[in-house]
């Protein structure tokens, strides 16, 4: 298996860190969507990375399909349960995740691809807006478990993980550590895991 990505896109490091955990073979293929000379949208239409290029030759998008078919490959490190109500939570939580990231990602693009007197403070407000209730709503929603989803490590926290990981390396403006000690106390213990020490953002 292939993984196109980048080593700053949060949504390649939550397959990152899913390949880490489930010990997958791959190989990680560095591709720069935004350069004129790439060629992602061999592999994805949506021109967008990560995309799985697998065995066959087949292309996977996007990171919620990804890591989902990723769980189904071997029995270590289960991150999904099976149908029911709490895989919905999981995915819940990584709808959750992904959605602060998407708004995160907007307010970034409108700062640094449109020139200033093109920018919109009420679009970025609103944008910057999700990010804030959505981290709330982690916090209120971890409380003080151990983990995101039930009693053990899944993917809510793989999701959570790297999308608070990419607010610190991309807003380090936004004090979500401060604002909410027990999803800094989550984020430290999840950094302490190889995989995602082995997957720290780098610009
Ligand atoms: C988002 C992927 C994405 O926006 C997923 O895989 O979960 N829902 C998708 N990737 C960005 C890189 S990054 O900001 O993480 C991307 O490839 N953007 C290129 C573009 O043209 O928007």
């Amino acid at each position: 298996m292939k993984l196109l990505g980048s080593l700053a896109s949060p949504y390649v490091r939550k397959v990152r860190v899913v390949l880490a955990e489930k010990k997958l073979d791959y190989e990680f293929i560095l591709e720069d969507v935004w350069s004129p000379e790439t060629t992602i949208a061999l592999s994805n239409p949506l021109g967008k990375v990560p995309c799985l290029v697998m065995e066959d030759g087949g292309a996977m998008f996007d990171s919620s399909v990804i890591v989902e078919y990723l769980d189904t490959m071997s029995p270590v490190g289960k991150l999904i349960p099976i149908p029911g109500r709490e895989r919905a939570s999981i995915k819940c939580w990584e709808a959750l995740a992904d959605g602060v990231l998407d708004a995160g990602i907007l307010v970034r693009l409108e700062r640094t691809q449109r020139p200033p007197e093109q920018q919109s403070d009420v679009w970025v407000e609103r944008q910057l807006g999700k990010v804030r209730e959505g981290v709330a709503a982690m916090s209120s929603a971890l409380g003080e478990h151990s983990f995101c989803s039930g009693k053990q490590f899944s993917l809510a926290d793989v999701a959570v993980g790297c999308a608070l990981g990419w607010l610190a390396f991309r807003f380090p403006e936004i004090t979500w550590a401060e604002d909410h000690p027990n999803l800094a106390r989550l984020f430290e213990k999840l950094s302490e895991r190889p995989s995602f020490r082995d997957t720290i953002p780098v610009a």
